[in-house]
């Protein structure tokens, strides 16, 4: 275990509450679908700025629920604004499957899950605002209305930017917190365990993305994933 990346208190409030952890920043932990290919030491290019492609990269070791977790890495949505699309998503589900793609980007259809998008494109049909958007889904919903948290706009994700983003989870709280860019852009209070996953603590997660008639490259790069393991 190696703690020595991470404040002093959160490793030993972490340490004495999970059973396991992990805390390390290699892409080869990943086992990637589709057009994912490993761009660098740091990064997975889960779609080339091609129509209509899309990849995954799904975390090889599952997590458990009951335990904290926190997971920091740099999104890159590419650098069409106008003509790009369609974004990532952060899939949690108990198996590394993935949904389906295009406007679902790898999300939709998949359940029991939890997604948290970075939605780029517009998709009226689903209920996407027009600016790009952040939100918190459950079961593979694609339309808004169906979401737990957002959609939430913010300011233009498309400039070829790497994003620092931290999804953490607090199961003491009950609170799943999205932070972009440094703001908390998503907060959800529930029992996820239990509203969502039926009880099954142990869950895989992924990033997934997909383009379509427009383009973006789109890449997830590792900084520090923090997680109970299963035993
Ligand atoms: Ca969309
Ligand atoms: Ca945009």
């Amino acid at each position: 275990m190696h703690f020595r990346s991470l404040p002093a208190l959160l490793a030993l409030s972490l340490f004495f509450l999970a059973p396991a952890l992990a805390a390390q920043s290699s892409v080869s932990e990943f086992r990637l679908g589709g057009s994912a290919a490993v761009l660098n030491d740091e990064c997975i290019r889960l779609t080339p700025a091609t129509p209509y492609v899309s990849g995954s990269a799904w975390f090889q070791n599952p997590m458990d629920l009951e335990y904290p977790f926190e997971l920091t890495v740099d999104l890159v949505l590419g650098e069409n604004d106008e003509l790009g699309a369609d974004g990532i998503v952060f899939v949690f589900h108990p198996n590394m499957q993935t949904g389906y793609r295009g406007e679902g980007m790898g999300f939709a259809g998949l359940y029991p899950s939890l997604g948290i998008e970075f939605d780029t494109y517009q998709n009226f049909h689903l209920g996407d605002p027009s600016g790009d958007h952040v939100a918190i889904m459950p079961h593979g919903q694609a339309h808004h209305a169906r979401s737990m948290v957002g959609p939430v706009e913010v300011p233009n994700l498309e400039n070829g930017a790497k994003r620092p983003l931290t999804i953490s989870w607090h199961p003491g709280k009950h609170t799943l917190e999205v932070r972009l860019d440094g703001q908390l852009r998503a907060s959800y209070t529930g029992d996820i365990v239990a509203e969502i996953f039926g009880g099954n603590s142990k869950v895989y997660w992924g990033a997934t993305a997909a383009t379509g008639r427009k383009i973006n490259y789109q890449d997830v790069c590792i900084r520090k994933l923090v997680y109970a393991m299963v035993d």
